[in-house]
């Protein structure tokens, strides 16, 4: 049977990769800080699917977590066919000079090295084999920096170039590298970005239709379906109202 690895999978994106290719019958390795929402997922999986679920509690922050966690699992599990790299995050919007330094230190840790730390384990498993595929999610962001998006399009922009250095890194190895890039997604994302401000993450939302993370969930599976000869590298996803990450067209 087929593995799965999805980083961040209490919630939004990740919850919905875990969901679609757990309904195609993959074993799924579910990962997130918060615990009961994992086991709730888990539980979910296994009885909606019958699918094997490994759910892994661990912050992507801490390499030594990730090390002792994620390297730890046993062997079978280790035969990791996907790795959709999602955990991450916004929090704040703001210029720089008033930005607060500790959002930019969660943003950095959480989606560039987190993003490593998750990737530096899974990479020797998948080379050993000369097989599988790491999806990383970008953003819109990454492509496009907009006003007050700074640090986060930055970490953004990060995911890209590892992106892109990963495919060059494993290319001898046959392992394919795909970054998926969605736009305007409603998710938790903007409750966490402005810390549980409601009126201002629905106002991202307003007079849009955003996409849903079943939207990106269906197009991570995808990029996966592909015959071996063949990668996506690079996959920009918006709304139809959404020209890029700065242009909107709400009505
Ligand atoms: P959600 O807030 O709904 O989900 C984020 C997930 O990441 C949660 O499962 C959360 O789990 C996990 N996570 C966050 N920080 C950590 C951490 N330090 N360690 C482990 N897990 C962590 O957001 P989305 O589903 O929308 O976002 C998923 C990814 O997609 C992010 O990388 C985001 O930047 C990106 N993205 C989002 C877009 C959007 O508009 N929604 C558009 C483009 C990209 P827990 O809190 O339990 O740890
Ligand atoms: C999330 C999309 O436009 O809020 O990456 O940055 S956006």
């Amino acid at each position: 049977m087929a593995i799965v690895l999805v980083t961040g999978a209490t919630a939004g994106f990740g919850q919905a990769c875990a969901t679609t290719f757990a309904a195609k019958g993959y074993d799924v390795i579910i990962t997130g800080r918060r615990k009961e929402r994992l086991e709730e997922v888990s539980t979910q999986l296994t009885q909606e699917f019958g699918v094997n679920v490994l759910a892994l509690h661990f912050d992507v922050r801490n390499q030594d977590e990730v090390n002792t966690v994620l390297g730890g699992i046993p062997e079978e599990w280790r035969r990791i066919d996907v790795l959709v790299n999602n955990a991450g995050l916004a929090a704040g919007l703001d210029p720089i000079d008033q930005g607060n330094t500790e959002d930019w230190d969660a943003m950095i840790d959480t989606n560039i090295k987190g993003l490593l730390y998750v990737s530096h384990v899974v990479m020797p498993w998948m080379r050993s084999r000369t097989s599988g595929h790491i999806i990383n999610i970008g953003s819109t962001a990454a492509k496009i920096v907009y006003a007050k998006g700074n640090v986060y399009c930055a970490t953004k922009a990060a995911v890209d170039a590892i992106t892109q250095g990963m495919r060059i890194d494993l290319l001898p190895y046959r392992i394919k590298v795909t970054a998926v890039h969605p736009g305007a997604a409603e998710t938790e994302f903007s409750m966490v970005r402005f810390k549980g401000n409601e009126d201002k993450a629905k106002a991202v939302y307003e007079g849009l239709i955003a996409l849903s993370a079943q939207d990106v969930a269906d197009v991570v599976y995808y990029c996966t379906t592909l015959p071996p000869h063949v990668c996506i590298n690079d996959l920009v996803m918006t709304p139809i109202q959404q020209a890029n990450a700065y242009y909107t067209d709400r009505k």
